[in-house]
């Protein structure tokens, strides 16, 4: 078949709502699309357990800690998923994880930023998983089969998560002045880099026009990320704080919450590698990789001789 044919073929199956599974025939664009998008997306689930590691040791009860941990081991199985399915596309593992140790992958820029209160733990599961949820229910529609799988199963876990968070901003929030000092200082630090996580503007979204097009995405960044400002901002007044935005007020023609202009200079400083934690999330990142070597082979050791086993059963 020409090439112009299966190209229309392929629309008509993406416009059909048809998901595209992995042994069909798609566009190389296409592909290379959701290797890199799927890939971004596991390594932000793998970085993004960093800055709450950092904290579970110092979890303020036996209670907390335990939530923390099943919540980043969570994390972790989030990032195996979207592995897999990035592996689907014909890319090794391995592969993935030689271009983040080059920065050649990037991850989600939030997750630059320091966690330097127990609020924090609060702050990311109430806006970073909020903002990760807003986008992610809006991916479970994406047309790549194994990644709108994927997503179904992440999002019923994100919600816990969401609501983990929520709960330790509204303990604060109704504790002694220094606790409710604590979560106020967490959002005013979290609320910017949380908006930047749907990424640029859509006019200065380079890859958006042709990803709604394949439906690889099924939203803007923009409608995203209003849709997230609006919820979270009727949540943070039901806890009394507020957010660091003196311009954010429910416009009430559009009935959306309008805000300040964001700060796209610390944006790409961050995506580029500079921000406040890159460089010790790669490296820690690098360091736990080699430190599992022995792990990965006893493990392939094992899977082989079970194998032999099989065999000459
Ligand atoms: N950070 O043309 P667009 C989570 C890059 S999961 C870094 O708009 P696209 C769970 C973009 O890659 C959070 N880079 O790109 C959790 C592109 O550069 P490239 C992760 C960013 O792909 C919670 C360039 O800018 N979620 O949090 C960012 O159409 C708590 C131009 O941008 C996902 O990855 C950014 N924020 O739209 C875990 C969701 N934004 O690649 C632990 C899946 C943009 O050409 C604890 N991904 N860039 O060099 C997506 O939905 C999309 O990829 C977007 C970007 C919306 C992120």
């Amino acid at each position: 078949m020409e090439n112009q044919d299966l190209l229309n073929q392929f629309q008509q199956k993406i416009d059909a709502d048809i998901k595209i599974e992995p042994k069909d025939w798609m566009p190389d664009k296409y592909r290379q699309t959701l290797i890199r998008q799927i890939s971004q997306h596991a390594h932000s689930e793998i970085i993004g357990m960093q800055p709450e590691g950092n904290w579970l040791t110092r979890a303020p009860s036996l209670r907390s800690k335990k939530i923390l941990m099943a919540k980043i081991q969570d994390e972790a199985g989030h990032g195996l998923y979207l592995y897999c399915a990035a592996e689907t596309l014909g890319v090794k593992r391995e592969q993935f994880l030689q271009w983040l140790h080059e920065g050649k992958a990037k991850y989600s820029s939030v997750f630059n930023y320091p966690t330097l209160s127990w609020a924090d733990m609060g702050a990311i599961g109430w806006l970073v998983d909020g903002a990760a949820i807003v986008n992610q229910v809006s991916l479970q529609g994406t047309s790549y089969g194994p990644y709108s799988r994927a997503m179904v199963k992440i999002c019923m876990e994100e919600s816990f998560h969401q609501r983990q968070g929520f709960e330790i901003m509204a303990q604060l929030a109704a504790g002694t002045a220094e606790q409710k000092e604590m979560a106020q200082d967490a959002i005013n630090r979290w609320w910017w880099p949380s908006i930047m996580m749907f990424g640029p503007h859509d006019s200065e979204s380079a890859h958006s026009n042709q990803s709604l097009k394949w439906r690889i995405k099924r939203e803007s960044n923009d409608a995203l990320r209003q849709r997230f400002i609006d919820k979270t901002i009727e949540q943070g007044h039901h806890l009394g704080l507020t957010f660091p935005d003196p311009k954010l007020h429910l416009n009430k023609e559009t009935q959306h919450y309008d805000y300040s202009p964001i700060n796209w200079d610390e944006f790409w400083n961050v995506v580029k590698g500079n921000g406040p934690g890159n460089k010790r999330r790669i490296r820690h990142h690098i360091k736990a990789h080699d430190d599992g070597k022995w792990v990965r082979e006893a493990a392939k050791a094992y899977a082989e001789k079970i194998n032999v086993k099989k065999k000459s059963a």
